[in-house]
């Protein structure tokens, strides 16, 4: 088990589309319980490989209450979308701080392949919709603010660059004292 660093925005490695999964292998299966592990630790819902420098499709979500229902998704496949669209307030564990609404499909149909490269086929409604469409797109390389317009784009990214100066700064007075 390890925990796994996670890519911050505005990382381009963010931007990659991952690669399907050839085969369910015990590297995939350890590569899932150590992303279980970080999604669990930071804590967050959800966690698609790509947030953690690897870019293959491989996604863990959690949105039970006690976080005790693990789901992971391997190779997953949005077969349906619902027409109706939920605007639902979201964050991300590689965009720290920031949360803002983002519309999607209320309702989807989802197949993939489980830890053992079976497949199987779910809905999702509420939030874990909400999930599997947000760590989906991670997989193809989106992250959500990129739903956001460009102008709150651009103050998120300005925000994040202030921060980064500011933190650099107090690094290298630490260093002078
Ligand atoms: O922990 C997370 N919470 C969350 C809240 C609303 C909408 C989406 C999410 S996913 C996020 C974890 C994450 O960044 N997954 O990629
Ligand atoms: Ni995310």
């Amino acid at each position: 088990m390890a925990l796994l660093p996670i890519l911050q925005y505005p990382d381009e490695r963010l931007h990659t589309v991952a690669k399907p999964v050839a085969q369910v292998d015990d590297r995939i299966r350890q590569l899932v319980q150590d992303m279980a592990q970080t999604m669990y630790d930071a804590p967050g819902v959800g966690l698609a490989a790509t947030q953690v420098n690897v870019h293959e499709r491989v996604v863990v979500i959690d949105v039970s209450e006690n976080s005790d229902d693990l789901l992971v998704l391997i190779n997953p496949e949005i077969t349906w979308y619902s027409e109706d669209s939920e605007v639902y307030e979201e964050g991300c564990l590689s965009v720290e701080g920031v949360y803002d609404k983002v519309e999607r499909a209320s309702e989807v149909k989802v197949k993939a392949l489980d830890e053992n490269g079976e497949q199987f086929e779910f809905h999702a409604d509420g939030l874990l919709a909400v999930c599997v469409q947000h760590e989906l797109d991670h997989l193809d390389g989106k992250v959500f603010v990129e739903h956001l317009s460009l102008l709150k784009q651009n103050r998120i990214l300005n925000r994040i660059r202030k921060q980064q100066r500011e933190a650099k700064k107090l690094a290298a007075e630490k260093v002078t004292v």
